[in-house]
């Protein structure tokens, strides 16, 4: 089921119209109502008035994180205070969040959105939808929330934590769906192994789930799903721009539909800032078409993937996303060599007896970066024969050396040492003094 059909099935040219008047409406709300944009619009001799196509787009300045940190609080708002609804914020752990503001409308494209996320999975109003995103500033909780009821499913609205309160919910009220990030989902499995080993998840109704908020991997998709005995579908947004349902996965589980008719996005090279053709791998950037509160100009997303467009058998046309590989001030620059965290995890994925949790911790005791890699064994790749881990630990330094080009240091640690998170997991730990 399609929750707008004409729009996800809507040509490419069609949807390149629609996408160019949305845009001459949101370029110039944004510069006609925003000082901060009309300023930067000016410094860069770019008026609103002159943009007749798509390729005028290269003419508009980048918005970067920074700036939405400087225009704290409300700075880059573009309607009086009170026509705005809802506040949210980013989830930055360091200066100042971005924040970003709805008006009834934006709340109700926000709603939308998600509600065509969870059908693009294969889910309906029919559906009970326990959402163990955090409840609060960050998007995750109430945008699948509004999301659950503007589609008309039933919401159960638990928040994340609690796993043992999660798993007796979904028996009760009969979940069919949860919606958590990835670390959380393999949480709630080493949960059930560990403290309820007769909880068994086929004699429930859960059927799918839907994760996102952080990157994630197949290997993870395919632990997730074979531990829980569901289907998981991926799901992408940020704050900046709107929340979770930017883009998801649909039924394929083979890259996430974008919803073009609300942002108009363009891959460019993360170092260069150049726009790059259709089909290339960069930095993802985004402009709003319909935002009214705060308009998104162009944003610097910082996130790495990939835009390309197939005939997706689901039927739905909007331009395709590749799963979020990272983001590129994620990056790690080790003795030179550049590394990403999910990198990393895709190798630790690949060998027997790891289990999916493991931090990267960064040192600086002499003039050269340490990097250390802790990963959890698994229960069944834990042995205590000594010979056995010290193999194991050989195999993955090996590996990491072979397929990224530096060597690094990997402790292995037994299960359940490293701390599990509600929401996002910490996978980099920075302890280099700067
Ligand atoms: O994480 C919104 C969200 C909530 C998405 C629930 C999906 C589900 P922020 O806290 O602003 O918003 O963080 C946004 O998280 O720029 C990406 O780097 C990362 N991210 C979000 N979803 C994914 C995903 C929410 N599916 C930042 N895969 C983004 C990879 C993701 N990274």
């Amino acid at each position: 089921m399609m929750f707008k059909k004409e729009v996800e099935t809507m040509r490419e040219a069609e949807m390149k119209e629609l996408q160019l008047e949305r845009l001459k409406w949101s370029l110039s709300h944004a510069y006609n109502n925003n000082k901060l944009y009309h300023d930067k619009f000016d410094g860069a001799g770019f008026n609103p008035d002159k943009f007749k196509s798509l390729e005028d787009m290269k003419h508009v300045p980048f918005l970067t994180k920074q700036e939405m940190r400087d225009a704290y609080p409300f700075g880059l708002f573009a309607v009086p205070l009170d026509k705005v609804v809802r506040i949210h914020s980013s989830s930055g752990t360091t200066g100042n969040a971005t924040i970003g503001g709805l008006t009834k409308n934006d709340v109700a494209v926000f709603g939308e959105i998600v509600a065509r996320s969870i059908c693009a999975c294969g889910g309906s109003e029919k559906d009970i939808i326990q959402v163990a995103f955090g409840y609060g500033l960050f998007t995750g909780g109430l945008g699948l929330h509004f999301g659950t009821e503007t589609l008309g499913a039933l919401s159960v609205p638990i928040s994340g934590g609690n796993t043992e309160r999660q798993l007796m919910l979904i028996k009760d009220f009969g979940t069919t769906i949860i919606a958590c990030t990835p670390s959380y989902a393999i949480n709630v499995a080493d949960y059930i192994e560990r403290n309820k080993p007769d909880y068994d998840m086929r004699s429930t109704n859960l059927r799918k789930a839907i994760l996102g908020s952080e990157p994630w991997s197949e290997r993870m998709r395919e632990e997730i799903e074979k531990r829980l005995h569901i289907d998981a579908y991926d799901i992408y947004g940020l704050s900046e721009v709107m929340g979770p349902g930017v883009s998801a996965e649909c039924t394929e589980k083979s890259g996430l539909h974008l919803c073009e008719d609300h942002f108009y996005a363009e891959i460019i090279d993360p170092q260069t800032g150049e726009l790059l053709p259709e089909g290339s791998s960069g930095e993802i950037v985004y402009t709003s078409l319909t935002k009214e509160a705060f308009p998104t100009i162009r944003y610097r997303s910082k996130d790495l993937t990939r835009l390309y467009r197939d005939s997706c058998k689901c039927g739905r046309t909007l331009i395709k996303m590749e799963r979020v590989s990272g983001r590129c001030d994620d990056m790690l620059i080790i003795r030179g060599v550049n590394v990403f965290p999910s990198q990393i995890e895709h190798v630790l994925m690949q060998v027997e007896g790891i289990a999916p949790h493991y931090q990267i911790i960064l040192d600086r005791k002499t003039a050269m970066d340490d990097v250390e890699v802790m990963v959890e064994v698994s229960e069944s790749g834990f042995s205590d024969k000594l010979t056995g881990l010290e193999a194991l630990k050989k195999r993955l330094a090996e590996k990491l050396k072979n397929v990224l080009g530096v060597s690094m240091k990997v402790t292995l640690v037994e299960p359940m040492t490293i701390e599990r998170s509600e929401g996002k997991a910490k996978r980099v730990i920075d302890k280099r003094i700067m």
